[in-house]
């Protein structure tokens, strides 16, 4: 392991640490509903496929994407937004899974914010060497909403750091079934993903699929 990974607990039960203001470090909190969880997306994935997005600036992101719930978050030329339809169907987002929804909101109050009701949730999948380079989530319309994520699959070492682009950054291996609520002061935080360590998993082979959890319009 790297002398500076940002490890607090890596292993043993379900653990519980506030990791930055407002983050809280739920670890293997869906390990037990990650087959739920991966049967689930399959609908998602059938209506509403893996598409790599290109950013405003024309590049091709290294990770695949789709969404469920009634709004998804795209990149084109255009701009980065959440909007209601699928660009690529033209039909509405596949709706969100309930075992999605209902892991999200039992994190979130675990983490004390009671009431979050996601209307989003965009779905990462990364392959060996995929990455997330450096950005903040400023695309939703209260910040005052956390974001919860969720990790399946291979580890990836998680990048986080203030809110302006020059703080130093930590670093924090996230495995399969660890959850993360963002909210508080480490919500507008800049974070991201390193290229990901090519593996074979049990649950997903050689990937790591991120859900994310948002409340995209007030
Ligand atoms: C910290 N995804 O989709 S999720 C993204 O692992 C994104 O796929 C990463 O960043 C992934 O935008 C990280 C965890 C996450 C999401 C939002 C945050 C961490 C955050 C917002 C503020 C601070
Ligand atoms: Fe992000």
């Amino acid at each position: 392991m790297t002398a500076d990974l940002f490890d607090p607990i890596d292993d043993g039960p379900p653990s519980q640490q506030v990791i930055a203001d407002g983050a809280v470090l739920l670890r293997r909190l869906a390990l037990s509903r990650a087959p739920e969880l991966l049967a689930d997306l399959q609908p998602v994935l059938a209506a509403a496929p893996w598409r790599h997005l290109v950013t405003p600036g024309g590049q091709r992101m290294s990770v695949a994407m789709t969404n469920s719930g009634p709004l998804g978050w795209v990149s084109d030329r255009r701009g980065y937004r959440y909007q209601a339809t699928d660009p690529l169907s033209g039909a509405p987002w596949p709706a969100m899974p309930r075992s999605f929804r209902e892991l999200a909101v039992h994190a979130a109050a675990c983490a004390g914010f009671d009431g979050f009701e996601p209307d989003a949730n965009l779905v990462n999948l990364y392959a060996p060497g995929a990455r997330l380079s450096l950005h903040q989530d400023r695309d939703e319309a209260d910040y005052g909403a956390p974001i919860v994520s969720v990790s399946l699959g291979l580890p990836a070492v998680f990048l986080f750091g203030g809110t302006q682009r020059q703080q130093p950054v930590k670093r924090l291996r996230l495995a399969h079934g660890d959850v993360v609520v963002w909210g508080g002061a480490t919500r507008l935080a800049f974070h991201g993903v390193a290229p990901l360590v090519d593996g074979e998993h049990p649950a997903t082979g050689r990937s790591r699929i991120n859900l994310t959890f948002r409340r995209a319009a007030l």
